[in-house]
């Protein structure tokens, strides 16, 4: 089999990529180790950036998200002190769309499935190969036979545990990584939210996040050691500690109901410099990994899959040097929203040995945060995204 260009992962980076450049004439294989049910079950991202959302209008699978997304124009943050809210339209004139990850992904296989792109799922032992020559290929086994599928370039949109990164020589690479000393469980409940916007909670039991897929659908996060297991953790141990953590008034009236889904993820920050590895072109959870804090993972996504989108088009027409930019490119934003979700995640949350003084410097972060426009201006910006 030969393509244009070979995509391995097919979550939302794979998918978003594949539907761009298939739409401007340019063939694509998406290889996918796992089934579709099982990309389609798991639950993550919540917030979309305007890039994210116009990139998907461009891909043509904007229709639902635009009926069904909330918009929202602002935050909420919860101290010891009280609640206070950062109003994104006031300070930067931008606002989020709250649109879960599930919902993207189903909407850009359905595009998919529309324009008659191809996709394998269950590939097994996907492996790439000559990529530092001009003809690259990929192997890979479906069924227990053995599959070489030779194209242009490879873009390798298979996250955290993929192996599109590993195959970049271990000297060749520089790896950056924060590693925080706990983790979020996640609750999605069939309930109406808490409250309109999304509530931030910083509070001495820990940090706590109410967010939403829809108005029928609350998803919700406590901060937990990384020595908990979810089973530890009954439905009503999850609502009686979420309680304690968000602001009295909200507690009293939140809605609780049986889990649709806990689970448990460690929280890390990693960047692996540069992104290209002769015709492989690393994208996404692949390249990166953020805390959740920022909600920034799924954007960053977006935006690498726009800027290698835009470099495949030119080299596809002539300017194979738009390719060398990439890694640079997207690599300016990634350390953005590195910085934006690791200050996030510092001023949120308890962390092992935390003192007298660190605590007294995250109330007075909190404090500029509430009081200062400034301070707003720059947090409302690096939340709404900052631009391509
Ligand atoms: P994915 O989604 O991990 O998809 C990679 C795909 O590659 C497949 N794969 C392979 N395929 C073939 N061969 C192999 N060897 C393969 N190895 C892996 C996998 O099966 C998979 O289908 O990476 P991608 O596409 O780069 O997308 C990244 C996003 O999924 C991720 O950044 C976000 O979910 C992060 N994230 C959030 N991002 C936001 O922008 N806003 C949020 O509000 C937000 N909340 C979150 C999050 C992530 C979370 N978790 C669980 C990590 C909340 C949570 C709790
Ligand atoms: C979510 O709804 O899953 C969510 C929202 C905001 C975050 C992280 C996760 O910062």
């Amino acid at each position: 089999m030969r393509t244009q260009v070979a995509i391995i992962g097919g979550g939302p980076s794979g998918l978003l990529l594949s539907q761009l450049l298939n739409r401007a004439g340019i063939e694509t294989v998406v290889l996918e180790r796992q089934t579709r049910s099982y990309v389609l079950g798991r639950i993550r991202a919540g917030v979309l950036e305007r890039g994210c959302t116009d990139l998907l209008r461009r891909a043509g699978c904007g229709a639902r998200m635009d009926n069904e997304g909330i918009i929202h124009d602002g935050t909420n943050l919860s101290t010891v002190n009280g609640m206070f809210r950062v109003d994104f339209k006031a300070r930067v004139g931008e606002t989020v769309m709250v649109y879960g990850q599930t919902e993207v992904t189903q909407d850009l296989y359905a595009a998919q499935d529309a324009i008659g792109a191809t996709i394998v799922h269950e590939a097994q032992n996907v492996a790439l190969h000559d990529l530092t020559t001009d003809a690259p290929y990929v192997t890979y086994e479906k069924d227990g036979r053995s599959h070489r599928l030779d194209c242009d370039y490879v873009a390798g949109c298979d996250g955290f545990h993929g192996i599109s990164r590993q195959s970049i020589p271990a000297d060749r690479r520089t790896e950056y990584e924060r590693v925080y000393p706990f983790g979020w469980l996640g609750v999605l409940s069939r309930t109406a939210p808490a409250a309109e916007e999304l509530i931030y909670a910083n509070h001495p039991r820990g940090f706590a996040l109410a967010s939403m897929r829809n108005p029928q659908l609350s998803r919700y996060y406590l901060q937990v050691p990384l020595s908990d297991k979810v089973e530890d953790w009954t439905d009503q141990a999850f609502w009686d500690e979420l309680r304690r953590r968000l602001p009295a008034k909200v507690a009293e009236g939140m809605e609780t109901g049986p889990s649709i889904e806990k689970s448990i993820a460690p929280l890390r920050s990693f960047v692996t410099e540069p992104m290209r590895w002769g015709r492989l072109f690393l994208v996404g959870d692949a390249a990166h990994i953020v805390p959740p804090t920022g909600a920034k993972g799924l954007n960053l996504a977006a935006s690498d899959v726009h800027y290698l989108f835009e470099a495949l088009q030119a080299a596809f027409g002539g300017d194979a040097a738009a390719l060398d930019g990439y890694s640079d490119r997207a690599l300016r934003r990634i350390w953005g929203a590195m910085r934006f979700s690791w200050w996030m995640t510092s001023i949120l949350h308890r962390f092992p040995g935390q003192d007298d003084f660190d605590q007294k410097i995250q109330e007075a972060e909190l404090y500029q945060l509430e009081t200062l426009e400034s301070a707003q201006a720059a947090m409302a910006r690096n939340y709404t995204g900052l631009p391509y």
